[in-house]
């Protein structure tokens, strides 16, 4: 008796220690509780829930009044997860280069897709299908090495003591006892989901609702980790999170925490929903991808199943795409830094973990060399990631010329490896790139020529991060002028631009060019991403230059990304 007391107080000890050891987690500590999710790069989140059924906004449509409460539940008669089969989701998961998936376990409308105990709507004991979701999507993962995150709500606008329901009718202002009934409910189905499924990382959602106190995030913290002390929590629960999730608009500078991770819809849904075709190229998905491994930070791409839990073909052909370009690219993507500044390099990079190898991120099969501007440490080779192949180039006064033919190009983004003899040193350039690139093609009195007017309009370049390439803008600020050095595997990226686009045009050529905005959220001011669709037989075989007339003078976003508090 006396042993199983002392047990018993020891266990009690430990966890206490572990509690507050945990409070004060070194940097050093919590470098390594987080190494996997440094490390992973891609990850899948699957919104998948009765709104699939309608294939209506989740949860929002009936909170906005789209459709009536009433109505939006009566989703769950025919939620039938017929088709759903956890190891098919697993493997098209792995298939795609994800290291880790996260699932709506509950979204804001209450509706759990586990078997829980608690006295609330759930999949399996509401819905048609009567069937339960995360038990084997867990088991699934886990038997294909992928770690397991699971999305919880912590709004619940059909729970009876939770204040809110629909946008103008909140079921009651202050009520303590109600909205401790309703803490001790949630607390309940996260000690369950901890309990049952041990994931390796929870995303929180909906915490803008209320403070960090009412919501006992302290608390909530403590218990997750007193569960699983390598546990990592989502930025979404007013402070008490280990890393940030910027949404749908990809930062333009790197956040300041260096843990942080974009999630990004394929269309413009997060759910399942039959009228929305809208979907983003794979292209400007693995362009989204590459900017967040640039800035050191994760993309978690989401999917939205059908109510059978089929998953629709434009994702799967996307999910395979990514499943193409990261195996053969996985050096370049997985354990690696965060990259150069632009001023080095023009586009996307990141360092390999040692610290030996840059990769360079190339989204066009280029005309001139590829420039690398203020390398300062020796280079033992140069070569095309996939395939090894290697390349001519020339390293001079820390200007780095690498030779890249179109032949040993990626449809999609080519990734150059520059294996250095030592970890890697840079100095600030003197001339900068857009010089050295533009010294290259002035030689030309035929490009000079057919240039001069917007060469003579042209003033600076615009901050790094929005474009890859040469740019400028035009004495009165109306004009970006942007420049493409070779054939473009895509349409043009450029990212954080605020005006509205009156008109483009191929300077010297005369051809008037569409472009789309994506991402951009009515009721937001960030802006989304513009693609510009450059067709080839306008290109100039030195540098083609774009003229985009704007709706005034150029106004630029500079953020870092940012949580969306609606939909
Ligand atoms: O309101 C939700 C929305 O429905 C969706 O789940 C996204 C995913 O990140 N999160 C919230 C909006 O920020």
């Amino acid at each position: 008796m006396k042993n199983i007391l002392v047990l018993l107080l020891a266990a009690v000890f430990t966890l206490t220690v572990s509690a507050q050891k945990n409070e004060q987690e070194s940097e050093k500590e919590k470098a390594k509780r987080m190494q996997w999710f440094k490390d992973a790069k891609l990850g899948i989140f699957i919104h998948y829930g009765i709104y699939a059924v309608n294939g209506i906004d989740e949860s929002w449509s009936f909170y906005n009044g789209y459709i009536n409460y009433d109505d939006y539940m009566k989703q769950l008669d025919g939620f039938t997860a017929s088709q759903f089969d956890a190891n098919e989701w697993a493997s098209i998961i792995k298939e795609s280069g994800a290291k880790y998936s996260v699932l709506t376990t509950k979204h804001h409308d209450g509706v759990a897709l586990w078997n829980s105990d608690t006295d609330h709507y759930n999949t399996v004991k509401n819905s048609a299908g009567q069937k339960d979701i995360v038990t084997p999507f867990v088991k699934a993962l886990k038997k294909k090495d992928i770690k397991v995150g699971l999305y919880y709500s912590l709004i619940d606008w059909s729970y009876p003591d939770y204040p809110g329901h629909l946008r103008n009718e909140k079921r009651y202002a202050k009520d303590e006892e109600r909205w401790n009934r309703f803490t001790d409910f949630y607390f309940t189905q996260m000690t369950e989901l901890s309990k049952r499924f041990d994931p390796d990382l929870y995303w929180f959602d909906g915490d803008w609702e209320h403070s960090a106190e009412e919501w006992k995030s302290k608390e909530l913290r403590e218990l997750m980790l007193k569960y699983n002390k390598n546990i990592i929590l989502n930025s979404r629960l007013r402070g008490y999170g280990d890393y940030d999730t910027p949404e749908q608009g990809a930062p333009i500078k790197k956040p300041n925490n260096p843990y942080w991770e974009l999630c990004m819809t394929m269309n413009d849904s997060w759910g399942y929903q039959h009228n929305d075709h809208n979907y983003k190229t794979p292209y400007q998905l693995l362009r989204i991808f590459v900017d967040c491994i640039n800035m050191g930070g994760n993309l978690l791409l989401d999917i939205g199943p059908k109510e059978d839990g089929s998953i629709p073909q434009p994702q799967l052909d996307i999910l395979k795409e990514f499943g193409r370009w990261t195996k053969k690219h996985s050096e370049a993507i997985y354990e690696t830094h965060a990259g150069i500044d632009y001023k080095h390099y023009n586009g996307p990079t990141a360092i390999s973990k040692d610290g030996e190898t840059l990769y360079l991120y190339l989204d066009r099969k280029p005309n001139h060399k590829v420039l690398v501007n203020g390398l300062d440490v020796d280079i033992s080779s140069v070569r095309v990631v996939g395939t090894d192949a290697p390349l001519n180039y020339e390293f001079n006064n820390n200007l780095l010329s690498i030779d890249v033919k179109a032949e040993v190009c990626d449809p999609a983004i080519t990734v150059i490896a520059i294996d250095l003899k030592s970890s890697i040193r840079l100095i600030n350039p003197v001339t900068t790139l857009k010089e050295y690139e533009m010294a290259e093609v002035t030689k030309s009195d035929r490009w000079n020529k057919k240039h001069q007017i917007a060469l003579e309009d042209m003033t600076d370049a615009i901050p790094s991060g929005h474009y890859n390439g040469p740019t400028a803008v035009s004495k009165d600020k109306n004009i970006l002028y942007l420049m493409v050095d070779g054939k473009n595997n895509g349409p043009l990226v450029l990212r954080g631009l605020k005006n509205k686009i009156n008109r483009i045009w191929v300077v010297g050529n005369g051809t008037k060019l569409s472009h789309k905005v994506i991402g951009k959220q009515y009721w937001s001011a960030v802006p989304g991403i513009t693609y510009i669709d450059l067709p080839h037989k306008v290109l100039d075989n030195e540098m083609t230059v774009i003229a985009v007339l704007l709706d005034g003078e150029l106004d630029l976003y500079r953020g870092k990304g940012h949580v969306i508090e609606s939909n």
